[in-house]
């Protein structure tokens, strides 16, 4: 067993937490507060080869791997966890699938130039009706000649309006069967977006389609596959969501570590007082154990081994770490800490949809319980 990062992944890690810090966190508070993603970091983010951190080069990636996926995304969510999970499902929910069950034609036309940030990848599974549920689905996709007809709609889409491409799932007479979607294509549109707690630089919308005509090269693996596609991406995808609910938490206790430091309350720093302090022990060690079954989640799937009980259960662990080391940390800033004029507020709203979106907590354990029998 070995604990040390190779030096490829300190040199991924040193390299975005200078551009997290240098491009990313000097305007994290005024996204936030206009709901406005910025497409300028997302062009640096490509410049950097961050778009396609799994892939290999052929298809524009820079050939690493998931690991070195997932520092990316917490040291991005440590300062600003829309960008962080604006990444994660360009990578993780796009970009997985088209990459593990695309044609080699898709993945030139799709993933090369989404691994290349010049396309953004997004991933429509949820419905208003079908959220835990997501094999109740009512989007449907009927065969017409060449093309597959599709009528529905999906909410709560990460990156919708600002992406180019969407992996659509919908129910075909063969069953649920996914298709890449461009945003182009006729009888495509862009829904309500959704006005949130967190995350407010990352776009949600709802994706609607009204007679949307997909050719039928453009069905993602076999037809009415589509289900275990859809599970087998959120598999991978989860352990993204941990990344960031690491990155978030790292950030509020980076925060709440200096303030606790500088503030003085009966005439020495509130440090001093192991209230204060043991909190702070707790929070580091519960990120620690978070990152590390993150990370490991990350080794399995790059070695090729089973990872969806690994993902599950490192979702869960990071999104309760995060909404737990985020609450403490307002509190040791007090007052303070439930203004806007610390970032600890942020992180707070930011840590909730961990234990929400790829699956709710109660998901994970559902997840996580039927593979203790198997
Ligand atoms: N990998 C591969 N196959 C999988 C799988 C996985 N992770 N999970 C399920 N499957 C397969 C099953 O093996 C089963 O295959 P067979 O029909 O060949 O036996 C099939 O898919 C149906 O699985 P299951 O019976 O478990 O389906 P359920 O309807 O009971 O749903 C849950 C399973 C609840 C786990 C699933 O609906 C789910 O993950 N829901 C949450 C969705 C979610 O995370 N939404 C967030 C969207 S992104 S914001």
């Amino acid at each position: 067993m070995n604990f040390t990062l190779s030096e490829e992944h300190n040199m991924i890690r040193k390299m975005v937490r200078d551009f997290a810090k240098n491009e990313v966190a000097p305007t994290a508070a005024e996204r936030d507060e206009k709901e406005r993603f910025d497409m300028e970091i997302f062009r640096k983010m490509a410049e950097l080869g961050l778009t396609g951190i799994p892939w290999p080069e052929k298809y524009g990636g820079i050939g690493s791997d998931y690991l070195a996926y997932c520092i990316a995304v917490e040291e991005l969510s440590r300062v600003c966890a829309s960008t962080g999970v604006t990444l994660s499902a360009h990578t993780s929910l796009a970009g997985w699938p088209i990459y593990t069950f695309g044609t080699e034609e898709q993945k030139i036309r799709y993933l090369k130039p989404m691994a290349q940030g010049e396309k953004i990848g997004a991933y429509g599974l949820t419905e208003s009706g079908s959220g835990s549920d997501a094999g109740g689905m009512k989007t449907t996709a009927r065969r017409s000649g060449e093309n597959f007809i599709l009528n529905g709609s999906k909410i709560f889409i990460t990156n919708g309006g600002i992406a180019d491409i969407y992996i659509v799932f919908a129910a075909a007479e063969e069953g649920i069967t996914s298709f890449i979607v461009e945003k182009e294509f006729t009888g495509f549109s862009i829904g309500k977006k959704e006005q949130k707690m967190g995350i407010r630089s990352s776009p949600t919308t709802e994706i609607i389609f009204d007679n949307c005509h997909v050719p039928a090269e453009n069905v993602l693996g076999e037809i009415g596959s589509g289900f275990k596609i859809a599970m087998m991406t959120l598999d991978g995808g989860r352990n993204g969501i941990a990344a960031q609910a690491v990155g978030i938490a790292q950030g509020a206790l980076d925060a709440a570590l200096l303030y606790a430091q500088e503030r003085k309350q009966f005439g020495k720093p509130i440090m001093a007082n192991q209230g204060i302090s043991f909190k702070l022990a707790d929070m580091a060690t519960s990120i620690e154990a978070a990152r590390l079954l993150t990370y490991q989640a990350a080794w399995l799937e790059t070695e090729g081994k089973p990872y969806g009980k690994a993902s599950a259960m490192s979702k869960l662990m990071a999104g309760d770490t995060a909404m737990n080391v985020t609450t403490e940390a307002v509190q040791i800033f007090g007052g303070y800490g439930y203004t806007k004029d610390y970032p600890v507020e942020r992180f707070m709203r930011d840590a909730k949809i961990t234990q929400i979106y790829e699956g709710t907590q109660e998901i994970q354990r559902l997840v996580i319980s039927r593979m203790l029998t198997k």
